[in-house]
């Protein structure tokens, strides 16, 4: 299915992370991937993971720094010659900053969690471009904080909000290139991120138990939408936030 196609994915930081998931499925489907990996601790992590998948290649790229932003995208040109599609599931925001009221979040964790979490699809989508040649596809993570108030998810509901608004607004200005922008709306899934979050054991009982699916969504899920919007499958979709969540979404009480 994605033969002759060429990916990039942000996000990798071990085996558990929803970008892993999303590589899997693709690489599967015949996908020729590159990786980035956020700053030298995760290098290893990186490379183990892809040593056994044919052709990929590893490059740093911390969004932070738009130098290396730049020369990963290098990098990959120089590689392939082109690119098809972009995963980008990448986010931050201080510890502290995902506890206690959203009021008290500061001015530079707000900062921190909007620069690292929203824009940085911007950001990725201006580098992406010009290797897209022949259309291409963008998916980037959100999750339902992003739309009504999940309690301790505070400045990083705001920051997914801003995502998804940022994937519609790029998804009209690439539409006339044929590249195609959608948000995966995930449920919580226990990956490194979801580690140090408070209370995500009695988060995931319950939406295992008022879900209508009656369980928690697994990454290889999340990967599998991912698979199917990089796909030509759905080359007409484009500015959507697609749930991958059990259908927890659509329950009112
Ligand atoms: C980040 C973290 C982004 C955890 C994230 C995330 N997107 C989803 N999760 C899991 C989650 C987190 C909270 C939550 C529900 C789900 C941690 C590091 C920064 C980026 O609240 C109920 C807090």
């Amino acid at each position: 299915m994605l033969e002759n196609k060429v990916g990039m994915i942000f996000g990798v930081a071990n085996q558990r992370s929803i970008a892993w998931a999303c590589a899997q499925a693709c690489a599967e489907k015949g996908a020729k991937l590159a990786f980035t990996y956020q700053g030298e601790r995760l290098k290893g992590n990186v490379e183990k993971l892809t040593k056994d998948m044919d052709g990929a290649v590893v490059v740093p790229c911390d969004v932070t720094n738009q130098a290396e932003v730049d020369a990963a995208f290098e990098i990959v040109g120089k590689k392939f010659g082109k690119l098809d599609f972009l995963i980008h599931s990448i986010a931050f925001a201080p510890k502290e900053a995902l506890e206690g009221e959203f009021m008290m979040t500061s001015r530079a964790a707000f900062l921190t969690a909007l620069e690292i979490s929203a824009f940085s699809l911007t950001q990725l989508a201006l580098a992406a471009t010009p290797l897209m040649k022949n259309g291409g596809s963008i998916v980037t993570m959100s999750y339902y904080g992003a739309e009504k108030v999940v309690q301790n998810y505070n400045v990083m509901g705001v920051a997914k909000s801003a995502l998804e608004s940022s994937v519609r607004y790029l998804a009209e200005d690439l539409g006339k290139q044929n590249i195609r922008v959608n948000a995966i709306s995930a449920g919580p899934i226990n990956t490194l991120s979801a580690r140090g979050v408070k209370n995500m054991g009695a988060m995931l009982h319950h939406i295992a138990d008022k879900s209508p699916l009656r369980r928690n969504v697994e990454a290889r899920e999340v990967g599998n939408t991912a698979l199917f919007l990089v796909s030509d499958l759905a080359s007409a979709i484009t500015g959507e936030t697609i749930y991958v969540d059990c259908g927890f979404n659509i329950i009112g009480i």
